[in-house]
């Protein structure tokens, strides 16, 4: 699972205070460079990040760090969203509400999978007004990896899935498995070989008539 936001994405919304990095410093991936809100905080802030073109994903957690020197003075409900055309937002989950103060180290929320999406972003919901909005990072993950589920199973089972895993076993399981094999080894129907004493018996009387 790695950080979906890096930086040098585009990046927008309220969290642009010159006297902070604005809404760059939230993907920078540096804990000494902070964007705040300029008006404090109120039901317009909100931050969000364009994924790119063609890479949509599922975020499903989200790290906030505040800024160390002015944080939050108020706690904050806010609520993640997300949008395809950056016109239309639709909410992930629940609403989770960051903590006052000024404590650096990040809060962490999930949220349910809401499919894979261009446009995520954080945006104000409820809770007080006013004060310091200053945060120094946010990251978002997706716990989902694209174009494989996660498997569980014995080893075996697992292996007998896989196309193209080898398989493990004893060699005859291994060719009961694989239609194509060939099967190597003396058939054993339980009838017993006839004595060679008869054998020769029989060839003698044959040769002997033919005497
Ligand atoms: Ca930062």
């Amino acid at each position: 699972m790695s950080d979906l936001t890096s930086p040098g994405m585009a990046v927008a919304g309220t969290l642009n205070f010159a006297g902070a990095g604005g809404n760059a410093a939230l993907i920078d991936d540096n804990s000494g460079t902070s964007a705040a809100d300029p008006s404090g905080y109120n039901a317009s802030t909100n931050w969000s990040v364009d994924l790119g073109s063609g890479n949509p994903q599922a975020v499903t957690q989200i790290l906030v760090a505040k800024d160390g020197t002015f944080g939050l003075t108020n706690p904050a409900t806010m609520k993640l969203e997300h949008s395809d055309d950056n016109a239309i937002w639709t909410q992930a989950g629940s609403n989770f509400t960051l903590s006052a103060g000024t404590s650096p180290s990040p809060e962490s929320f999930e949220f349910p999978y809401a499919g894979a999406h261009r446009y995520w972003r954080v945006h104000y919901a409820s809770g007080g007004t006013g004060g310091n909005f200053w945060l120094q990072e946010i990251q978002m993950f997706s716990r989902l990896r694209s174009g494989s589920a996660n498997a569980t199973g014995t080893a075996d089972s697992l292996k007998e899935r896989a196309g193209s895993a080898t398989a493990s076993g004893t060699a005859d399981t291994l060719k009961q498995r694989a239609g194509s094999a060939t099967a190597t080894g003396e058939a054993d129907d339980g009838i017993p070989p006839p004595p060679i004493a008869a054998n020769k018996r029989f060839f003698s009387r044959f040769g002997a008539d033919l005497q």
